[in-house]
This record gives C-alpha cells, sequence and structure tokens, in this order.
C-alpha cells in the first residue's frame, strides 16, 4: 500500500469515575489517535482506504516512558517519515522493521502499525480477528477496578460490576492499599469469583513478607507487583509467595517475555500490544508463551472503541486463557466513539467486519478533539 494521507489527532474524554492507580489518579482520557489514508493493492486491484491506529500511551509518562506529547513528535518527525519512505511497499507485516531503528517508543509505533493494518485490511475485507487468528466470536469480561477512598465503596464498586456480568474482578493495590482491600472483598463476595491484583510496580522485595499475606485469597495472580526492569527480582519473589507472578510493564518485546519465561519471573503475562510496539509483536509473545504453557491474557489502557475493537479480537486468540481486561465501553465512557461495546452474558463480542469493524462517529469525534494536524505526505 501508499500512504496518501496521515491526521494525527489528539481527544479528551472524560472518565465516568476517577481511575485511581498506585502511579496516580486520571479523571480524562487523554489520547492520541491516527487516521491514515491509503491506496491499497488489492487481488481486485488497487483501492482507497482508511485506518484507524490509537496510541495507549498516556498523558504523563507515569506507567512506562512514553506520553501523548511525545509519541506525536516521534511520530510526525522519526516514524511517519519512515513508513512514507517505503512508498508503495509499506505492507502492515513490514512496519515494525521498518521502524526497528528508532529506539523504544512502541506505543507510538503500535499504533502507526495498528492505522496500516486497519487500512489494509478493510481494503482486503479482512476484519483483524480473522487475521490474526482468533477462535473466538466473543470473549471473557474482566473489570480492572481502581483504588477507592475506602472499603465500603470498593465493596459497592465491586458489587455493581458483578451485577454488570463482569467474570473477573482485579484490584489495584499499592502499599496501604493491599491485603485489607483483598479480604474484604473475598468476605463479602466469597470465593468463587475470579479476583485478582495489579501492583503497577509499586512494591519492593522487601515488601515479600505482606505480598504473601496475599496468598490466603487464592487470588488468580499479581500483576506487576515490582518495577519494569526488576525481573531477576521478580524471579525471586515468585519462589517466595504461591499466587502466579504475572507481568505487565515488564514484557516489552517477544524477547523480554522469553527472558522472563526461562528466568521463572513469570507464570502469566498480560499482553498488551502497545507495550510491544504492535498487535503482531502481541501475537508472538502469544505464540511463544503457549508454546511454554504460559497462561496470557488481553491487558487494557482504557481504550477508546477503536483500541477496544482490536483487543478484543486479539484476545479471542486460543492461547488468551484467563479474561481480559476488556470492559464493556462505559465501565470507562459515557460516550464513546464509535459504537460502544456491551457486555453480555459476562462476555464482549469480537467486530467482525473488515478491519478493526468499527469506526468513529465524525460528530462525537470532533466534539471530543482537542487538537489535530494534518501531516505532509
Ligand atoms: O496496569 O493494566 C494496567 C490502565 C492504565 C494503565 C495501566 C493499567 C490499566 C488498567 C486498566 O488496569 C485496564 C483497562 O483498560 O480496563
Ligand atoms: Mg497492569
Amino acid at each position: 500500500m501508499r500512504i496518501t494521507g496521515a491526521q494525527l489527532r489528539i481527544v479528551e474524554m472524560p472518565l465516568r469515575s476517577p481511575f485511581t492507580t498506585s502511579f496516580g489518579t486520571e479523571d480524562d482520557k487523554i489520547a492520541l489517535l491516527i487516521r491514515i489514508d491509503a491506496v491499497v493493492d488489492t487481488p481486485a486491484g488497487p483501492v482507497e482506504s482508511t485506518g484507524w491506529g490509537e496510541c495507549v500511551a498516556m498523558d504523563a509518562p507515569v506507567y512506562s516512558a512514553e506520553y501523548v506529547a511525545g509519541a506525536v513528535e516521534v511520530t510526525r518527525r522519526f516514524l511517519l517519515p519512515k513508513l512514507l519512505a517505503a512508498g508503495s511497499s509499506l505492507t502492515a507485516q513490514r512496519v515494525s522493521g521498518l521502524l526497528e531503528p528508532v529506539v523504544g517508543h512502541p506505543m507510538a509505533k503500535a499504533a502507526l502499525e495498528m492505522a496500516v493494518l486497519d487500512a489494509e485490511l478493510r481494503a482486503r475485507g479482512i476484519s483483524f480477528a480473522e487475521h490474526l487468528g482468533a477462535e473466538h466470536d466473543r470473549v471473557p469480561s474482566g473489570v480492572s477496578v481502581g483504588i477507592q477512598d475506602s472499603i465500603p465503596q470498593l465493596l459497592e464498586v465491586v458489587g455493581d460490576y458483578l451485577d454488570q456480568g463482569y467474570v473477573r474482578i482485579k484490584l489495584k493495590i499499592r502499599p496501604g492499599w493491599d491485603v485489607d482491600a483483598v479480604a474484604a472483598v473475598r468476605e463479602r463476595f466469597g470465593d468463587d469469583i475470579p479476583l485478582q491484583v495489579d501492583a503497577n510496580a509499586a512494591y519492593t522485595l522487601a515488601d515479600a513478607a505482606q505480598l504473601r499475606r496475599l496468598d490466603a485469597f487464592g487470588l488468580l495472580l499479581i500483576e506487576q507487583p515490582m518495577p519494569e526492569d526488576d525481573l531477576r527480582q521478580h524471579a525471586q519473589l515468585a519462589r517466595l509467595v504461591s499466587t502466579p507472578i504475572c507481568l505487565d510493564e515488564s514484557v516489552v518485546s517477544a524477547r523480554a517475555a522469553a527472558d522472563a519465561i526461562s528466568m521463572g519471573a513469570c507464570r502469566v503475562i498480560n499482553i498488551k500490544p502497545g507495550r510491544v510496539g504492535g498487535y503482531l509483536e502481541a501475537r508472538r509473545i502469544h505464540d511463544l508463551a503457549r508454546a511454554h504453557g504460559i497462561a496470557v491474557w488481553c491487558g487494557g489502557m482504557l481504550e477508546t472503541g477503536l483500541g477496544r475493537a482490536a483487543n478484543a479480537a486479539l484476545a479471542a486468540l486460543p492461547g488468551f486463557s484467563l479474561p481480559g481486561d476488556i470492559s464493556a465501553s462505559d465501565r470507562f465512557y459515557a460516550q464513546d466513539i464509535t459504537t460502544p461495546f456491551v457486555i453480555e452474558d459476562g462476555h464482549v463480542a469480537v467486530p467482525s467486519g473488515p478491519g478493526l469493524g468499527v469506526t468513529p462517529n465524525p460528530e462525537i469525534l470532533e466534539s471530543v478533539t482537542t487538537w489535530k494536524d494534518d501531516l505532509p505526505v
């Protein structure tokens, strides 16, 4: 395909309730979206197409080093020019290789790959799910519950999500909000609800005794207890606690996943396409983990309907044996920019239309846009 147009856009969408993690509180989702216009070669000849990419970098570099304004800069100045230089030989398959000379910035790279892949698949009439190798038409829906102001408030929020049918609850934890929160949820809702926790790197090995107290609650996993670059320490912690360790932030590539698996640093991996540089690298990690008997599930970054659509497609691959953080649009947004994803019988449907299978509603998209720029092509 050949790129004929590229537009960057920042959207700002109010969250239905503030989302608090160990790294801070978000009241609004601020995201970079990329639209690529292209002429795609198909068996039926060249076809004009459009693709959408969503960059999961947050407004501030608190989850990983990337952030929205940095993603804008690296995309316009370094990444997009490399795709343009490829001319008509560009394919989604080639994007990650073309962008490899730029160090880091996986979220910006993933968004570009997503847009190129979407344009390509729309032109060919193939869905993300079919292209990635999905085997299900719906995926079980888990929900990530932020740190609350009090235990009673936490119990109310969790009870509400269970009423909506969410099949797995993930509690955000941090020192001071961990064992008591988990104990209270277990006491109120019983031992049978699938429950897990996510520390977003807030602990150190010195907290092993406290984390070990979580073993009493039959959790599915403890996600990313320690910092991103502490693979060895995660391997040590894994020997001190019986709850499976899951890595999120640490798994920045298929190579990092291979290291983590071989060191015994995790028994589970949270796969986020943005964190690893794209949907195709995400699929490689899925394949690698599957071959090693490591469970994977699809994480989320508060995506709009665009990223949610792609995540649902990925989560429908056969190795995704645990429910992902793929909740309904209304878990975060009163109004999504696409047709909203809904939870039905504890599941979210995998879109089956060409490409992402969803497109932004133009009026809604404009109403949440705070900045946009057409890039020279
Ligand atoms: O660590 O999984 C995380 C949101 C923002 C940044 C990091 C994380 C999260 C979540 C929310 O847990 C997942 C979702 O989109 O539902
Ligand atoms: Mg996480």
